[in-house]
């Protein structure tokens, strides 16, 4: 196991699905600072120690961050505050673009015009950067092609974060995400992990729409293995001011996971079909070289993550 300890830890948007676990993860060794305005995360994702120091903030609002950055001196910072929602960000690209971007740019300026020391940074990014390229499996050196002001922000922000690294030596790094899913996702939305959003029809005995033919394919992710992705880079002295996919490296389409879920959980979804969305992007798989060689090994098997998620999920 990676281990993390003694450390400041900042995580933003750390009362959401992925920050919310990585503070569980990390609560006993260390001291966390969790910044989130809390629009799709919740306080009860938390973990309860007087080790955790909880504000309810906007990333954006910069004084207060450059003031807590300046006062704590972090060692580790994991930017996860983001707007998620592809959909959301195509409403209000502006606003947006001040979350997804712009603050974390203040987060980076702070650091740099302050000299802060500073053990990582990590910055995460998205699988979108990619959008409809369609070279499989998609290598972080594979063209990239946003096509949304999520996507745009996001790598935009890759950039930023890794070239500062590079023009003013900072230990940077940035991960892209693949379908991440497991406990605390939230559901709320209809552009939430599709997977929350099954689970949650399971229980709620509520009718599931599957957007097109349910062929479309993705690399699911645990939460737990994208914690363990975020522990090593934070510690791997290699991984520096580069880009790493975080994925498992395996394709399932929608309709399989559905049946893995329905089998895992005795019950049979009511599943109504529709056109698919606008800019749905048809397969997604991650190249997993990179992140491997730094010895990072998904543990999670899609069926178990499942059958924990449904067996554990209190939404
Ligand atoms: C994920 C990310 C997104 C971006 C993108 C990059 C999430 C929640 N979204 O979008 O932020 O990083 O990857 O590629 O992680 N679907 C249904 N029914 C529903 C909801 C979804 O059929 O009720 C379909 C959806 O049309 C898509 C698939 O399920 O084909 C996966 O949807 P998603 O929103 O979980 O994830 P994705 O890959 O579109």
């Amino acid at each position: 196991m990676v281990r993390i300890e003694n450390s400041k830890i900042l995580i933003t948007g750390g009362a959401g699905f992925i920050g919310s676990n990585l503070a569980d993860a990390l609560i006993k060794d260390n001291e966390i600072v969790v910044v989130d305005d809390l629009s799709m995360g919740k306080i009860e994702n938390l973990p309860k120690s007087h080790d955790l120091h909880f504000f309810e903030h906007s990333i954006t609002d910069y004084k207060f961050m450059s003031d807590l950055l300046v006062e704590w001196k972090f060692d580790y910072i994991f930017l996860l505050a983001a707007v998620a929602s592809v959909a959301d960000t195509i409403e209000r690209p502006l606003e947006t673009h001040e979350v997804n971007q712009n603050a974390n740019i203040n987060i980076l300026e702070t650091i740099r015009t302050n000299k802060l020391p500073l053990k990582k940074l990590l910055f995460s990014s998205s699988a979108a950067v990619y959008g409809n390229n369609p070279e499989l499996p998609k290598k972080e050196t594979s063209p990239i092609d946003p096509l949304s002001p999520y996507a745009i922000d996001k790598y935009a922000t890759e950039r930023f974060v890794i070239d500062y690294g590079k023009l003013y030596d900072i230990p940077t790094v940035a991960t892209r995400f693949f379908n991440v899913y497991g406990p605390k996702q939230n559901p709320k939305s209809p552009y939430s992990g599709v997977l929350s959003l099954v689970i949650a029809a399971i229980k709620n005995k509520a009718t599931f729409t599957v957007f097109g033919d349910g062929k479309q394919t993705r690399d699911f992710i645990n939460v737990k293995d994208v914690i363990y992705a975020l522990r090593l880079l934070a510690v791997s002295s290699d991984a520096i001011r580069e880009v790493y996919n975080v994925g498992c490296g395996t394709q399932n389409s929608l309709e399989t996971v559905v049946k893995i879920i329905e089998e895992e959980s005795n019950e049979k979804l009511a599943i109504n079909y529709e056109k698919e969305r606008t800019g749905d992007i048809r397969d997604s798989v991650a190249c997993t070289k990179k992140i491997k060689a730094l010895g990072f090994k998904p543990s999670v098997d899609l069926r178990e993550g499942l059958h924990s998620y449904l067996v554990g999920n209190t939404d």
